[in-house]
């Protein structure tokens, strides 16, 4: 499938190189580039025939499942990766560019959809039709994709509350306003000790609660809490 497009694909190139004959630049506002970096052969990429690399990034642009080309000059070769995801593993390599769209719309609704030749590393997210956020995904322990939000920072550095001993920094006890020991501070961002709900809590900062991820109203249906040494 990829040999006969090749014919295509080369013509294509030619046809573009031709319409850009006077530009020697890509356009900024829809690409990066990096230098010295090509993308690794996979069974996503295609290598074609190509003259510049304005009509490489072009060739990616007009393939809707394009994000990542790479380009080389000296080889006159265009790297067009169709994973449909901004990444790709890449390695440098002198006389090869990489070129990314800047506004690629195939997104991640979370870190089941990073493909499994990313690294750990922060990725932007999509859940439930929302304007997006960063969290981490972590692609290495127990097969990968791991979804990590951060809603401890405020509750990082304060002592543990329960009923019956009150640490925290509100007037009353958080332990007894959101029931469930935690590191509460004034109050609450997340409490994965809180009380569990069959369905949507009362009010909010109720439940097995990590704001980050679903917002100030979702009991979570289980968590699972690990600690690791950090490393200075
Ligand atoms: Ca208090």
């Amino acid at each position: 499938m990829k040999f006969c497009c090749f014919p295509y694909l080369a013509v294509l190139c030619l046809i573009t190189t031709l319409n850009f004959s006077l530009v020697n630049a890509i356009d900024e506002e829809t690409f990066e580039t990096k230098g010295s970096t090509i993308i690794v052969q996979t069974e996503n990429t295609t290598d074609v025939y190509c003259q510049s690399i304005i009509g490489c990034a072009d060739m990616c642009l007009s393939d809707p499942q394009c994000c990542l080309a790479s380009y080389s000059k000296a080889a006159s070769t265009c790297r067009i990766d169709t994973s449909e995801r901004c990444c790709a593993e890449t390695e440098t390599l002198d006389e090869w560019s990489l070129i990314q769209r800047k506004s690629y719309q195939r997104i991640p609704i979370d870190c089941n959809d990073i493909p499994d030749t990313c690294p750990s590393g922060v990725y932007k997210v999509f859940p439930n039709q929302t304007e997006g956020f960063d969290v981490y995904c972590e692609m290495n322990i127990d097969e990968g994709h791991w979804t990590v939000s951060n809603s401890l920072e405020h509750h990082n550095g304060h002592r543990f509350s329960t009923k019956d001993s009150d640490n925290d920094n509100h007037p009353g006890n958080c332990a007894t306003l959101f029931p469930g020991a935690w590191w509460f501070d004034y109050c609450v961002t997340s409490d994965l000790n809180g009380q569990y709900f069959l369905k949507t809590p009362d009010s909010a900062h109720r439940g097995v609660y990590w704001r980050s991820w679903k917002g100030i109203n979702y009991s979570l249906k289980g968590s699972l809490m690990m600690m690791r040494r950090v490393l200075n």
